[in-house]
């Protein structure tokens, strides 16, 4: 007689079944897979347009079902912009963009986003570094931090570490803004809660929305995938703690 059992956990339906190429250890496919599961939950697959920057989520439409652009550095909130005015039918509107893409060379796009209120998600894959290029110093990278442009450890000669959700709290045009590191499985049900927030927040038109997602780059880190786990844990999360700065409600 054949058993029977009850389905407990499948791979999300929207996720395609091949990576596009990330290292052992990198926590990029962790948000693509969080991403496919709140789009199923919230059914909104079929609405949802996503922008990718340049970087290590460059791929992203590639790996999951919806459509998707690509742009160039830090332009993302731009295009998605751009989108979110020229479609009809309200399409939800995403970009995933790196640390550096969205902390330094697409700063101002961020900012100016959130003043113009754009009814639009940011999604900040906040490794630390410059993963692509090699693991430069990012304006996220925390102090002491040793990386290929700064390896005495970064210091007050580079600055301090730029804490988007918390800096956009100030902002009017800004609906939502939290961070979650989705390493761990609390952490993991944290970011998706925050998304969906995000994403409700944006189609109740209450401004733009910002989640800040953990996530490792064990090879340009010099360290274990397992190393580097612990080394968010100890160095990244106090840094940089979970939870939501700024949550204004869906009306406006
Ligand atoms: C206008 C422009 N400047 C610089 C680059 C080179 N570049 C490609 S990826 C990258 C860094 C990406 O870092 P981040 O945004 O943190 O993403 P990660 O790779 O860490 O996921 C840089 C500087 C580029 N592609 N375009
Ligand atoms: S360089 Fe870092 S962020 Fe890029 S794929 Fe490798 S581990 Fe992931
Ligand atoms: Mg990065």
């Amino acid at each position: 007689m054949t058993e029977k059992k009850e389905l407990v956990y499948t791979k999300p339906k929207l996720k395609l079944g091949y990576g596009w190429g990330h290292c052992p250890g990198c926590h990029h496919p962790i948000v693509e897979k969080l991403v496919c599961e709140v789009l199923e939950e919230m059914d909104l697959a079929r609405r949802a347009i996503g922008v990718a920057g340049v970087g290590c989520s460059f791929g992203f439409f590639a790996s999951i079902n919806i459509d998707g652009a690509n742009c160039a550095h830090g332009a993302a909130p731009a295009v998605a912009t751009g989108i979110k005015h020229a479609l009809y039918g309200k399409p939800l509107v995403f970009t995933i963009q790196g640390d550096g893409d969205c902390a330094a060379i697409g700063g101002g796009y961020v900012l100016n986003a959130a003043s113009r209120a754009e009814k639009i998600t940011i999604i900040m894959v906040n490794n630390a570094n410059y993963g692509t290029t090699g693991g430069q110093l990012a304006p996220t990278t925390i102090m002491g931090q040793v990386t290929s442009t700064t390896p005495h450890g970064r210091n007050t000669g580079q600055g301090y570490p730029i804490h988007l959700p918390e800096l956009l709290v100030g902002m009017q045009g800004v609906a939502f803004t939290a961070r979650a590191a989705p390493f761990t499985p609390a952490g993991y049900r944290r970011a998706k809660s925050y998304l969906k927030t995000a994403f409700q927040r944006q189609l109740d038109e209450a401004g733009l929305t910002f989640v800040e997602l953990l996530s490792a780059c064990p090879p340009n880190w010099h360290m274990t995938p397992l190393e580097a786990i612990q080394w968010m844990e100890d160095s990244m999360l106090p840094e940089y703690p979970e939870g939501i700065f700024k949550d204004s409600g869906g009306e406006k």
